[in-house]
């Protein structure tokens, strides 16, 4: 797509979720260093959530983690995001915080466990309904430290088990997003280590079961493209968890550490028809801000997400099929560097602008006082952390 103002109506729709775990305090095993202004209940971070949408345009949703989100009545909160102007997203379960699930969650080897950890899943479909979330995004912990630690098949049969059991309890317009990782906290073997297995995982139950990437989640040379690729020709690309990382998963801001990436895994999403609606593909941010301010942070991935997609909109598929086709590989490769090298920054302060946007977000927000504000507002009480 080279036409200019075709780019601009693609970006125009795009839709990215931000984590409301990010607007909290988080940090390493080593140090959580607090901030100023940090949200002390899923509403504040929500009216965080909110400036971001306000600034960027295109970050309409916000992902919850239960129970670091945990509220009385959740037709409320949703009721709340909306009279913020966004919506609640995704609903992330948490089977990994708790001592019972020292050996594992739904792969644990004593069933009252299992009990617990699949009560929570379905618990979290409930929430579901009540904030009219269409994902479930499950991530599991589980696995093991020590060769001969536990039986590595008993373990797929007890996950296969507790999918099965959630996958029965959707609605019909409900699905669950299974995340892999190659490792951590498990150092051995992880139960879900890898997209293969969640997508073997998913192709027996059916439609409503997808696979999310996490970009942070591969061993280091992944080719992350390939995978989204391969997921969305086989209709099972669910989304993405992005951020970006230097070394394991150190959910960085997306687009820090290899931009060039990024728009190779947007390129896979356009060419692949990943990024219409209908797709399904749900673009979500899963980042901590350990020492950078958390909404500006979250603009400023928002805008790397933008200015990746922007780029991959750019490429010329006519020149790039053309030179594919004729079997010229310099010239495949320069049609595709070329939208890469594009400096997409003007046409997007455009867009905003076209938008009734500020066409600097970071310099809107930063003008608007709300950072000044809150820190104020929020000086008593206890600020919402990771884990909290
Ligand atoms: C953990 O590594 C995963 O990325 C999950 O998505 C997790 O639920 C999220 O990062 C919040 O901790
Ligand atoms: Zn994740
Ligand atoms: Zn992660």
């Amino acid at each position: 797509m080279s036409d200019t103002s075709a780019v601009k109506d693609a970006l125009r729709r795009q839709q990215i979720e931000t984590p409301s775990w990010a607007y909290g305090n988080s940090g390493t095993r080593f140090k959580v260093f607090a901030q100023p202004g940090v949200p002390r209940t899923p509403q504040e971070k929500i009216g965080d959530a909110a400036q971001v949408h306000r600034y960027t345009g295109i970050a309409p949703s916000v992902a919850v983690h239960i129970p670091w989100d945990r509220v009385d009545d959740y037709a409320q909160l949703a009721a709340y995001a909306k009279e913020k102007g966004v919506r609640i997203g995704a609903v992330n379960s948490n089977v990994f915080q708790d001592d019972d699930y020292k050996l594992g969650s739904v792969t644990n080897p004593d069933p009252k466990v299992r009990r617990k950890a699949l009560d929570h899943l379905l618990h979290c479909v409930d929430i579901m309904d009540a904030t009219g979330s269409r994902d479930l995004k499950l991530w599991f912990s589980d696995g093991t430290n020590y060769p001969g630690q536990d039986d590595i098949r008993a373990r797929q049969d007890r996950m296969e088990e507790a999918l099965a059991a959630v996958y029965e309890r959707l609605g019909e317009h409900q699905r669950f997003l299974l995340e892999y990782k190659l490792f951590e906290p498990a150092f051995y073997t992880t139960d879900l280590p890898d997209w293969g297995t969640s997508y073997a995982h998913c192709l027996k139950l059916g439609p409503r079961a997808q696979v999310v990437v996490d970009t942070g989640h591969h061993a280091p040379g992944t080719n992350i493209e390939f995978i989204v690729a391969f997921l969305l020709r086989e209709g099972k690309l669910g989304g993405f968890d992005f951020n970006s990382r230097f070394y394991a998963d150190d959910d960085l801001m997306v687009g820090a550490a290899d931009p060039f990436q990024l728009f190779r895994i947007m390129y896979e999403v356009v060419r692949g028809g990943g990024y219409d609606p209908e797709a399904g593909v749900a673009f979500m941010l899963d980042q901590c801000h350990n020492i950078e301010p958390k909404i500006q942070g979250q603009i400023r991935s928002v805008m790397n997400v933008q200015e990746a997609t922007a780029k991959a909109l750019l490429v010329d598929a006519a020149a790039l099929g053309a030179a594919q086709a004729a079997g010229d590989v310099l010239e495949a490769n320069a049609v595709f560097m070329d939208a890469y090298n594009t400096d997409v920054r003007p046409l997007l302060a455009e867009l905003r602008e076209e938008m009734g946007l500020h066409p600097d977000p970071i310099a809107a927000y930063k003008a608007s006082g709300y950072f000044e504000r809150v820190a104020e507002e929020r000086k008593d009480g206890q600020a919402a952390g990771w884990g909290a």
